[in-house]
């Protein structure tokens, strides 16, 4: 499959379909749990909008393989529930301290921490929920497989590892291994785990699976990269989060060691590679391929 192809792929129709299938399923998600304050916490970050770009990964690694992404849906949504459990998690006063996500007051400035902290909580535990008692028609060996996944990605092996370096790492300094590493972490992990569990629920077989986990690698250091190019380029309005965070923060990122143009260009290096890991294999790689140049070319 060749990489000029993604000009004959209709993107836009693709993403506004299963961003449909999503935001439907999210609605789903959240039963008529009690108490009324902590459904409404839950709804408020998780139907905030967003890009879904996460759940939109898992169900096109799904497809990739050869597999139905309605039987993935409850994984992606799972996905989503975690990366919305990790924004309000890192908006709290003793984390990032922010008052703005997705265009609205966090929300910890709504509901105040300790509901946060709870609906964040429960987000993560209904996560395993939809993978283990939500996901009918899909083998237990798969789902097992997927809990596994879930687990390493949101816990000191991922996440949570990720998020305690760059907390450390705050007006120190630091070089650029250090910086991968946190980026690997804290958001390259969620993005891998994305791809790969909708590869395991489409029935990937091993070669398949190493194939998108360097795909994934690569499309989630790009996806850091940008966002710490956007944090000093675009506005907050544009961003539906503060913009300029970084700089005040003290944070080590890509433009402070590389400048922006490097930055930027190592993203698209990062995009290419992850698009020749797909290459080899079968598949309609399309729309793998049109998501990793959404990520260099986003303005939010
Ligand atoms: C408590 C288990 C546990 C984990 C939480 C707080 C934390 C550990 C980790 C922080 C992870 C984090 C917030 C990373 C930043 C990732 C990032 C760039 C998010 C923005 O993603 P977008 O742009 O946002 O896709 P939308 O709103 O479009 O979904």
């Amino acid at each position: 499959m060749a990489e000029g192809e993604t000009l004959s792929f209709d993107f836009s129709t693709y993403l506004i379909k299963h961003k449909k299938d999503v935001e439907a399923a999210l609605d789903d998600s959240l039963g008529p749990e009690k108490p009324e304050q902590l459904r409404e916490a839950m709804r408020y970050s998780l139907l905030a909008g967003g890009k879904r770009l996460r759940p939109i990964l898992c169900l096109a690694a799904c497809e990739f393989v050869g597999g139905d992404a309605q039987l993935a849906l409850p994984t992606a949504v799972a996905l989503e529930m975690i990366h919305t459990m990790s924004l309000i998690h890192d908006d709290l006063p003793a984390m990032d301290n922010d008052d703005l996500r997705r265009g609205r007051p966090t929300n910890h400035k709504v509901y105040g921490d300790a509901v946060a902290i709870l609906a964040g909580d429960a987000l993560l535990t209904r996560a395993f929920e939809m993978v283990s008692l939500r996901s009918p028609g899909v083998s237990p060996e798969r789902l097992i497989r997927v809990v596994g996944e879930l687990s390493l990605l949101a816990g000191a092996p991922g996440l949570v590892g990720g998020q305690v370096v760059d907390l450390e790492c705050e007006g120190k300094g630091g070089n650029l291994e250090t910086l991968e590493f946190i980026h690997l972490h804290k958001t390259g992990a969620l993005l891998k785990a994305c791809v790969t569990c909708g590869a395991l629920i489409g029935g990937a077989e091993d070669d398949a699976l190493e194939a998108l986990s360097t795909y994934a690698r690569g499309i989630g250091l790009a996806f850091q990269i940008i966002d710490d190019v956007l944090d000093v380029t675009a506005s907050s309005d544009v961003l539906g989060k503060t913009a300029g965070k970084d700089l005040i923060a003290d944070k080590t990122t890509y433009p402070k060691l590389l400048g922006l143009e490097e930055s930027r260009r190592r993203a698209i290096d990062l995009v290419k590679e992850s698009k020749a890991a797909l290459m080899p294999l079968k598949g309609n790689a399309l729309p793998l391929f049109a998501l990793a140049d959404y990520i260099t070319n986003r303005d939010r």
